[in-house]
C-alpha cells in the first residue's frame, strides 16, 4: 500500500498513514492528494481495520496545499487541483471507520483543514495550527471555513481566518480544534492506545455512530434523532448486537465479528 510519499502499516486492526514529504514539509501536491485517495480506498476494503491514523513525518503533519505547485495554476489546474482534494477530504470524512489526526507539528491551511476532516485531533505540544491562505490572497479552499466554524465557533474561526495567525497546541485545546494535547515522544503511542481502545468495541456501531455524528450535523435536531433511531434499528440486525448483549448477560468479554 506504500505510495512515494504516504507510508502505511497495518497491524491489529489500526493502520497508521504517515505523510513524508519532508523536503516541503509534507505540504499536499496533486500527488500526495492522489495517494491519499488510493491509499483510503485500499483500507477501505481491509475488513480486519477498525481505526485509522493519519500523521506526518518530521516537524510539519502538513504545511498546507502545495503553494509551488499551485502558484502557477490556470483556471482549469485550479478547478482540478480542488476536485482532487475536495474528493480525498470527503473520502476521509466518510471513511467507515474512525481517522484519528496525530498533529505532529505545522497543520497550517490544507493541513488544519486535512485535520478537521478526521474524527478526533490528537496534538503534540510542538503543533501550530492555522488558516494562513490570507496571506497569500486565497481563501481556504478544502472547507476550512466550514469546518472551522462548526469546530471553534463562528467568531473564533473568523479570527483564525482573518488574521492567519497560528495557534500553538494550548490554544487549539481550548478552542476545541484539538481533541487532546501530549509530549511529542508520547503522540503515537497515545493514538495508537485511542485506536485500540475503539476496536475493542463493536465496529458496526462505531461507524453507525460516525455516520449519524456527521450527517446529524447538517440535520434538524428532529430529522437527525430520526436518523439516529434508522441507524439504531439497524444495529438489531447485526451479529455485533447479539454477540455485545449476549457477552454482557454471560459476564464476559465480547468477541465482535464487524457485522
Ligand atoms: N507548499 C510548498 N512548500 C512548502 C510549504 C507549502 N505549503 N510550506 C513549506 N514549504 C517548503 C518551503 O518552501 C521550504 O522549501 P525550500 O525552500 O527548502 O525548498 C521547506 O518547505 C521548509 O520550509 P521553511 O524553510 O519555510 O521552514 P520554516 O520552519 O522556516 O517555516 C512554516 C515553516 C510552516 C512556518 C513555513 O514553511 C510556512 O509558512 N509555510 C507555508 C504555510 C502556508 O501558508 N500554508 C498554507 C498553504 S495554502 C483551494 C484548495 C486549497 C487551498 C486553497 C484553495 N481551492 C480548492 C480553491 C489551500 C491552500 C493552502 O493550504
Amino acid at each position: 500500500m506504500d505510495e512515494r510519499f504516504l507510508r502505511v502499516e497495518l497491524a491489529d486492526g489500526v493502520a497508521v498513514v504517515t505523510i513524508d514529504r519532508q523536503e516541503a514539509l509534507n505540504a499536499l501536491n496533486s500527488e500526495v492528494i492522489d495517494s491519499l485517495h488510493r491509499v483510503f480506498h485500499a483500507l477501505g476494503k481491509e475488513d480486519s481495520l477498525r481505526a485509522v491514523i493519519l500523521t506526518g513525518a518530521g516537524k510539519a503533519f502538513v504545511a498546507g496545499a502545495d503553494i509551488k505547485e499551485m502558484a502557477d495554476f490556470t483556471a482549469a489546474q485550479g478547478r482540478a487541483f480542488s476536485r482532487r482534494g475536495q474528493r480525498v477530504f470527503s473520502e476521509i470524512e466518510a471513511f467507515p471507520r474512525p481517522v484519528i489526526a496525530a498533529v505532529n507539528g505545522f497543520a497550517l491551511g490544507g493541513g488544519c483543514e486535512l485535520a478537521m476532516a478526521c474524527d478526533l485531533r490528537i496534538a503534540s505540544e510542538k503543533a501550530k495550527l492555522g488558516q494562513p491562505e490570507v496571506n497569500l490572497g486565497v481563501t481556504p479552499g478544502f472547507g476550512g471555513t466550514q469546518r472551522l466554524a462548526r469546530l471553534v465557533g463562528g467568531p473564533a474561526a473568523k479570527r483564525l481566518l482573518f488574521t492567519g495567525e497560528l495557534l500553538p497546541a494550548d490554544r487549539a485545546l481550548q478552542l476545541g480544534l484539538v481533541d487532546e494535547v501530549v509530549p511529542p515522544e508520547t503522540l503515537l503511542d497515545r493514538c495508537r492506545e485511542l485506536a485500540a481502545l475503539i476496536a475493542q468495541k463493536g465496529p458496526v456501531a462505531v461507524s453507525y455512530c460516525k455516520q449519524a455524528v456527521n450527517a446529524g450535523l447538517d440535520m434538524s435536531l428532529e430529522r437527525g434523532i430520526a436518523y439516529e433511531a434508522e441507524l439504531f434499528a439497524q444495529t438489531f440486525a447485526t451479529a455485533d448486537q447479539k454477540e455485545g448483549m449476549q457477552a454482557f448477560v454471560d459476564k464476559r468479554p465480547a468477541r465482535f465479528a464487524g457485522r
